[in-house]
């Protein structure tokens, strides 16, 4: 079953078409593309898709990708403080890895016939989502260690099962993206070590970065799936694969035995082996936070958005100089000249 190619498949305004032909031919494709994600097949841009697919892809993988870019900021913050040059080179090429994300991203989005301008128009607007997490503070250089481990991994366990999302071009983002975020889970871990393995104050300087990073990085899953607007409808198009406290499960079933091999405390009493359901058992999260930290009370809500907004208009000239370069390098009709 291959789904329908949209350019042949418009329902409307065909002069003389019936609203019952209409909607006859909508439930066709309805049809065709429900069968497609039932045979776990990919949905392409150019093929028909219901509005409400296109618009919640283009929620998610717009928070996605505003996430990557905001997500720059807490770790560019100790660029110029990183304790040593390979360490300062290996943080630049992690910032820089996450731009490039965003940039996947939000051309994903552009498949889905958004303009990367708009996306970033809501965001700067306050309209548009971006990952709880990058509202906390990076107080210290163990801060680093503990956004690569816990943040990235975090995020890996979230963005594996999206390589297999119905939609191609965020399936195949996801891919890239994974694998650069394995490398930056690692390196994060290795710092950590690092402390940990150090003096008496590093090692308590990357137990204070556990301590403040570990709830976040919970909550960064979405809420409980009793409270999850969109879990349902996402799983049954296949854009999620899993629900949100499924995938919070798989993280704490791996980061507690990573943590043990740090030699670093996870900040939570309750969390202990629960040989019946085979994985652990954690304490109650504090959603009332969450809440708080979406609706733009967090710690650095107006830090990041505001840096953001300076950034993409210091930006300006760059974005004019590309579009007067490409002005003056195309033909009338759009060919680029030799
Ligand atoms: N933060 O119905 P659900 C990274 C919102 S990338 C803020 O469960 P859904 C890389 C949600 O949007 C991190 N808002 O929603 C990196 C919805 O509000 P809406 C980002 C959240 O979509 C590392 C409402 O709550 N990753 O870290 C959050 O089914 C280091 C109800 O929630 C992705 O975006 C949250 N944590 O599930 C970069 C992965 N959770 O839209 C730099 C792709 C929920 O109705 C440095 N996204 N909300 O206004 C997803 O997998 C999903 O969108 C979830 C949420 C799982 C995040």
């Amino acid at each position: 079953m291959t789904a329908v190619t949209a350019g042949t498949t418009g329902t409307t305004g065909a002069p003389g078409v019936s609203d019952g032909a209409v909607a006859a031919t909508q439930a066709a494709y309805e049809a065709v593309f429900d069968a497609a994600v039932a045979a776990d097949e990919r949905i392409e841009p150019r093929d028909w898709m219901p509005e409400a697919y296109r618009a919640s892809l283009v929620r998610q993988i717009a928070q996605h990708a505003h996430s990557e870019i905001i997500g720059m900021q807490p770790e560019a913050n100790w660029i110029t403080r990183a304790p040593s040059l390979r360490r300062k080179a290996i943080l630049m090429a992690k910032v820089q890895d996450e731009a490039g994300h965003g940039l996947y991203l939000y051309s994903a989005a552009e498949t889905l016939g958004t303009s990367r301008d708009e996306l970033l128009d809501k965001l700067h607007a306050g309209r548009q989502k971006y990952s709880s997490i990058f509202n906390y503070p990076t107080l210290t250089w163990a801060d680093v260690g503990a956004i690569g481990w816990l943040v990235d991994g975090a995020a890996i366990t979230n963005q594996v099962p999206l390589c297999r999302c119905s939609y191609g071009p965020y399936a195949r983002a996801m891919v890239r993206v994974c694998k650069e975020e394995s490398f930056h889970q690692r390196q994060g871990y290795e710092a950590l070590l690092a402390l940990s393995n150090g003096t008496e104050a590093q090692h308590a300087m990357a137990q204070d970065a556990v301590d403040r990073w570990w709830w976040p990085s919970l909550m960064m899953f979405g809420p409980p799936d009793d409270e999850s607007t969109h879990t349902a409808q996402a799983m049954a198009w296949k854009i999620k694969r899993h629900t949100n406290d499924e995938l919070r499960q798989r993280f704490v079933d791996i980061a507690v035995p990573q943590a043990e091999a740090l030699g670093l405390t996870l900040p939570d009493p309750d969390l202990r082996w629960n040989e019946e359901r085979g994985h652990y058992d954690f304490g109650p999260i504090d959603w009332t936070e969450f809440w708080d930290v979406l609706k733009g009370n967090g710690p650095c809500n107006d830090q990041r958005l505001s840096k953001r907004r300076q950034a993409h208009e210091d930006g300006a000239w760059v974005r004019e100089a590309a579009a007067s370069y490409a002005e003056k390098h195309t033909g009338k009709h759009g060919e680029a000249q030799a």
